[in-house]
């Protein structure tokens, strides 16, 4: 293979790396042959590692952000194929090329269908994200999100800007806080919505999947109130779903999940559960509706009552016991 030799060790020559050959080894890609002490490119991947048997990675060209705030490890990345991403404790939570479809899934499946949503409540949703796709209509008035890790914060205000666009409108409280000690206060007015925007359950959005936290968001809801949280891969994390959905469904009278492909994220397919004091996901609002499909890159109502068809081993594993 034709490749300069360099005896030094690995070293990093601006955005690329290279370290040197251990072993004489061929290979079928790049195809060719390269010996001890050659010097190699390596792109840098970041993967997303799930039971030490599968990875989502994707290339990265720039590190913008890596750090350690109390809760977990925070990182932005430049990635080829996606644009920028947003990694939590090496998960990913969004990437620019993908994130609308998690953002205008988890909200405007509960907004098109509201009675009411002019309070509402993001737990976690600190890119900023699902806040844009709330704030982007007019009738909400009021939107409280309660985000925990400052951290999370400030990275995505300073290298995601293109995803949070509404952090300035007058109308977001946004509160570094646990979301979970919030849904327990019993002084606040009342939401029409609430979004569980949190990460995986792990670090600190382990609560997020908890009796006590969805109850408590029940209890925090008006009386036609809508929930809609994120809920795992239903293939990769079968278990954290069911469980999740089943949870829901011993407090809501009305638990639907549903599902969106979401190419960052690990499995592909993504799950969300809403859940309600009554209203139904086929209850939709034409006007809200409108609005939401003259702005959304995929939404829209085909899509919407789409997501709501479940696989037959997940009506199977609900129906079980
Ligand atoms: N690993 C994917 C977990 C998705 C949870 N939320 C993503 C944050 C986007 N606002």
């Amino acid at each position: 293979m034709d490749m300069e030799r360099e005896l030094s060790c690995s070293w990093r020559d601006g955005p690329r790396f290279f370290c040197e050959a251990s072993e004489t080894r061929e290979f079928l890609s790049p195809t060719g042959t390269f010996e001890t002490g050659d010097k190699v490119e390596m792109a840098l991947w970041y993967d997303e590692v799930n039971k030490d048997s599968l990875r989502f990675g994707a290339k990265t060209t720039r590190t913008l952000f890596v750090g350690q705030s109390p809760y977990q490890k925070v990182s932005v990345f430049e990635t080829e194929a996606l644009g920028k991403a947003l990694m939590i404790d090496d998960l990913w939570m969004c990437a620019e090329g993908d994130e609308k479809t998690y953002h205008e899934m988890i909200t405007h499946t509960a907004i098109t269908t509201a009675k009411k949503s002019e309070r509402v409540l993001i737990i976690g949703g600190g890119d900023g994200g699902t806040a844009r796709e709330v704030l982007s209509y007019k009738h909400v008035k009021h939107v409280d999100l309660v985000e925990i890790d400052g951290m999370v914060i400030e990275a995505c205000k300073k290298y995601l800007p293109e995803i949070g666009t509404a952090w300035d409108d007058p109308r977001l409280n946004v509160v570094v806080g646990d979301g979970i000690a919030w849904v327990k206060r019993e002084d606040l007015e009342p939401y029409d919505i609430i979004l569980v925007d949190g990460s995986d359950p792990v670090g600190p959005a382990v609560g997020l999947f908890n009796e006590g936290f969805y109850k408590a968001c029940y209890d925090r809801l008006s009386k036609d109130g809508i929930l809609v949280t994120q809920a795992e891969s239903p293939k990769l994390f079968y278990e954290t779903h069911i469980e999740l959905v089943k949870t829901l469904q011993r407090i809501f009278p009305v638990v639907h999940p549903f599902y969106q492909t979401i190419l960052i994220y690990a499995g592909a397919l993504w799950g969300w559960v809403y859940a309600t004091k009554g209203t139904e996901y086929t209850e939709i609002q034409d006007d809200l509706m409108a609005l939401a499909e003259a702005r959304c890159e995929i939404y829209n109502r085909e899509i919407h009552l789409g997501a709501f068809a479940v696989p037959n081993f997940i009506k199977r594993a609900l129906a079980a016991k």
